[in-house]
């Protein structure tokens, strides 16, 4: 790296205003960015009026040059004084960022992906492409930045990325083949996804770059939904899983990179969530490098219309990490920015944002005018050339023959796609996971998830010791100490230590587990105290990761307060560590709805759109205990409303075994499905969900749990989790006879055979109930009564819930307490005999 030294002149006094040069330049450090010349077309970002910069004299010259230029830098709300002076030295020419680029390579990019846009308007004139047309230099942008991290070691990239220039991006850096692009435009073999896939533009891809310096970059384009930003944690969550697979030093061998539209950076709330990720510990990726592709307008809405300040990126400085916005139609002064980006990244392991500002040449999709909308604007754009053209004439270079050579490699390339009889393959799966399978369930992929009460023992033991030196709170011995009489089998298992339990069990069979959520260590309810906390000093002590040598590895992380960004962190974990368990925890399970995006747009859709597997568990506290309407339902209904093809498991375990098995199922099974748990509060510890030792010790999760106490049953009650066990009470209390209680613990897949033969213990049973504490527009009631009547055959099917709501809860304890009254007395009926 060159180094340019000149004199330090910071104490002298520029003769024209008596601040001194340090001072002055301090200034434009500060408050430069607001009068440089980044809008191309000079339209929407005018100087803004700041009188600290009404400075006169060589050093605010010399510093207006540097910060009020074609770029410009936010940097003096970093804390860190070091970082600010690394910035300083590389925007006031001190240190140059590596050696200068190619021109001559620019050039060629430019004119490719300029190129590239202008076959599909001629050939596919109005198909939505979300052309990159007016910031098409975010292609050099990623050549150099890629070039960058290479030297310092990256050989793989993911990248995030929504609409715009998508396309240009899969061609132009991911590798793809022009002609499997245009294939999409022909939409051949459409048959083969009838109901499923997805379109052009949102499909992942994968590839192989070589940079300037001759290394490769493995490169992961992030499938993603039109929801903008949703990718966001998911990227990162991939990221990081991919870092942990590259071992040490994962962090520099994997850069992760997020593009962004403008609008959508500045209005969409999973960026600041995913942002603030960044640095806390369990998801921290070493750095993203974010770009804007500012174009200065959303859709049809201008720049003022989407943003309550100056800048899309104002957001981003809420962390301390630098901006820096650079005029897209200078294209050295954007290698630059690239290049610094890629140092700064590397250098402090942070975030860097960098404001790519050009234009939009077309409408928002090619299918819009955007002449109706910013007429004037347009008029001007229509009479701007493409910047190949003015680069070209700037550094001299005639770009006539190479334009026509790749002008008809392109079309050669379309006539191709025309005759194509197959959809193209854009991406290809890493090789951890060929040894699972998606699709349908089948038998055969079922195993064995019990345990020997030997095996429960010795976990039991590693799960509730800790070093001699260690200062333990008193109410934690105690826990401890009931933890191993229950591994003893000498009293029964509550949840938390079937979960314990079955998370040591998998750690010992080298599957990773990895748990995140919002207090998740100690647990909302107090009841999984996975970290020991010494009261003397405050060090923490996880038994869980010191049960064996050569055991896997417990990550147990308190979140963010943060519902989507995490959950959209945890998927893209799954998608990169099949092998692990992978569990993200709501609080209460309806504040998971702050995560509905990453639910219906990844979770129960990514294989179905994008053949996308993940083996997410989500851990949704359920149940009615006169909490009020917000702490009461995990909304059931939703996802049930979203299952179909066998796309993901929905559970609610009665018991602490069920739960054992269901956790152990889940990553034992080579099946990987999303499973969505609906777990207990005030069940947690009760009497009647802990279990017998021996429940552990047999082979499978009951995805029907039968009552073994009844027979010859007149009624059936069939039900999920807490209303069954107070109905096992109350039939007890009133000696209710030839009534049958039986617990749906999977209501998706439908397990119907399970079903059929329960009702068939009973043949008497005349009548099947489904009983829950849900409103009737909620709860499994819509999805299990159409379902139940198929295979009733001449049996009625009824039901008992709470009357249809607006909200799913009452807020008054005692009207609770009134309604579940009723719900039971209205389930158990009028004694029989
Ligand atoms: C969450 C969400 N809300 C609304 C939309 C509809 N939409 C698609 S693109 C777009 C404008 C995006 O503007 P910007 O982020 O600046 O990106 P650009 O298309 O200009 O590159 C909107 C509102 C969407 N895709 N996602």
């Amino acid at each position: 790296m060159a180094t340019i030294t000149t004199p330090d002149t910071s104490a002298l006094t520029s003769s024209a205003n008596g601040l001194s040069r340090g001072q002055v330049f301090d200034v434009f450090r500060r408050w430069g960015y607001l009068q440089a010349q980044l809008d191309p077309l000079g339209q929407h970002l005018p100087p803004s009026s700041v009188p600290e910069l009404e400075i006169e004299g060589p050093d605010a010259e010399e510093a207006r040059g540097y910060y009020c230029g074609t770029v410009a830098a936010e940097f003096m709300h970093i804390p860190d004084g070091a970082r600010r002076a690394w910035i300083e030295d590389r925007l006031e020419g001190r240190v140059e960022p590596g050696p200068a680029p190619d021109p001559h390579r620019t050039l060629e990019l430019l004119l490719r992906s300029d190129l590239f846009e202008q076959v599909i308007q001629s050939r596919y004139l109005g198909t939505k492409r979300f052309s990159l047309e007016g910031v098409t230099a975010l292609v050099p942008f990623i050549d150099e930045l890629l070039n960058h991290a290479a030297e310092h070691g990256a050989i793989s990239a993911i990248i995030g990325m929504s609409h715009r220039g998508r396309l240009n991006v899969m061609v132009n850096v991911v590798g793809c083949e022009a002609a499997d692009i245009f294939s999409k435009f022909e939409d051949v073999n459409p048959r083969s996804i009838l109901g499923g896939g997805d379109v052009k533009y949102h499909v992942g891809a994968t590839g192989e770059y070589e940079t300037r310096g001759g290394k490769n970059v493995d490169l992961h384009l992030v499938s993603n939904p039109s929801h903008l930003e949703a990718v966001d944690p998911v990227a990162a969550g991939r990221a990081r899983a991919k870092q942990v697979r590259l071992g040490e030093g994962g962090q520099d061998k994997l850069i992760p990179i997020v593009i962004h539209g403008d609008a959508a950076f500045a209005g969409q709330g999973v960026l600041a969530e995913t942002m603030n990720l960044s640095d806390v510990e369990g998801f921290s990726i070493g750095g993203t490098v974010h770009i804007v592709v500012n174009n200065l307008i959303g859709f049809t809405a201008a720049h003022h219309e989407v943003n309550s300040s100056r800048f899309a990126t104002d957001i981003a400085k809420r962390l301390p990490i630098p901006i820096f916005h650079v005029n897209a139609e200078d294209p050295d002064a954007v290698l630059r920015i690239a290049a610094l980006a890629a140092e700064y990244r590397y250098t402090f392991h942070s975030d860097v944002v960098v404001d790519l500002i050009g234009y939009r040449r077309h409408g928002h999709s090619e299918v819009d005018d955007p002449t109706v909308t910013q007429p004037l604007r347009y008029a001007k754009i229509k009479d701007h050339p493409p910047l190949y053209q003015i680069y070209s004439k700037q550094i001299g270079a005639d770009i006539a023959a190479r334009a026509k050579e790749l002008q008809a490699e392109l079309i050669e390339a379309q006539k191709e796609a025309t005759v194509r009889k197959k959809a193209p393959v854009l991406s290809h799966l890493p090789g951890y996971w060929s040894p699972y399978c998606g699709r349908g369930f089948k038998p055969e992929y079922d195993v064995e998830t019990g345990l020997t009460l030997e095996e429960i023992g010795t976990i039991s033991e590693g799960l509730t010791a800790y070093p001699a030196d260690f200062h333990i709170h008193a109410k934690i011995k105690k826990l401890l100490e009931q933890r191993l009489v229950m591994g003893q089998g000498k009293r029964p298992l509550d949840y938390g230590m079937a979960e314990a339990v079955a998370i040591g069990s998998l750690l010992k069979q080298q599957v990773p587990v990895r748990l995140t959520g919002q207090d998740s260590q100690r647990g909302t309810f107090n009841q999984r105290h996975s970290v020991l906390v010494d009261i003397e000093n405050e060090q923490r002590f996880i038994p869980l990761n010191h049960l064996a040598a050569d055991q896997a590895k417990f990550e147990v992380y308190n979140s963010i307060l943060s519902e989507a960004g995490v959950l959209g962190f945890e998927y893209g974990f799954s998608r990169d560590f099949p092998e692990a368990l992978v569990m993200w925890e709501a609080q209460f399970g309806d504040f998971a709805n702050g995560a509905q995006i990453i639910i219906d747009q990844f979770i129960s859709s990514g294989e179905d759109k994008w053949g996308l597997l993940s083996g997410v568990v989500l851990l949704l506290p359920h149940g009615y205990e006169g909490q009020g309407p917000e702490h009461s339902s995990a909304r059931v209904e939703r996802f049930l409303q979203l299952a179909a093809h066998d796309n993901m498991q929905i559970c609610q375990p009665s018991s602490a075994a069920q739960y054992f098995h269901l956790l152990r199922r889940q990553v034992l099974r080579k099946w990987r499905k999303p499973l969505v748990v609906f777990t207990p509060k005030s069940m947690l510890r009760h009497p009647d969900a802990v279990s017998p030792i021996a429940d552990l010790t047999r082979a499978h999760f009951l995805n029907v749990v039968p009552d073994t106490e009844t027979q010859s049953a007149k009624r059936l009650l069939l039900c999920t989790g807490k209303i069954g066990h107070e109905l096992r009470v109350e039939r007890q209390k009133r000696g209710t006879e030839h009534t049958a209680i039986v617990f749906l613990d999977q209501l998706y897949p439908w397990p119907e055979a399970e079903l059929e033969s329960e009702f068939e213990r009973h043949p008497e049973a005349t009548e099947i109930v489904w009983v829950q504490e849900e409103p009737a527009n909620m709860g499994a009631l819509s999805f299990v009564m159409p379902r139940l009547r198929l295979i009733a055959g001449s049996r009625q099917v009824l039901s008992v819930k709470r009357s249809a709501a607006a909200s799913p809860a009452t807020g008054s304890a005692k009207a609770h307490e009134l309604e579940q009254g009723t719900l039971i007395d209205m389930a158990l009926g009028r004694k029989e005999d």
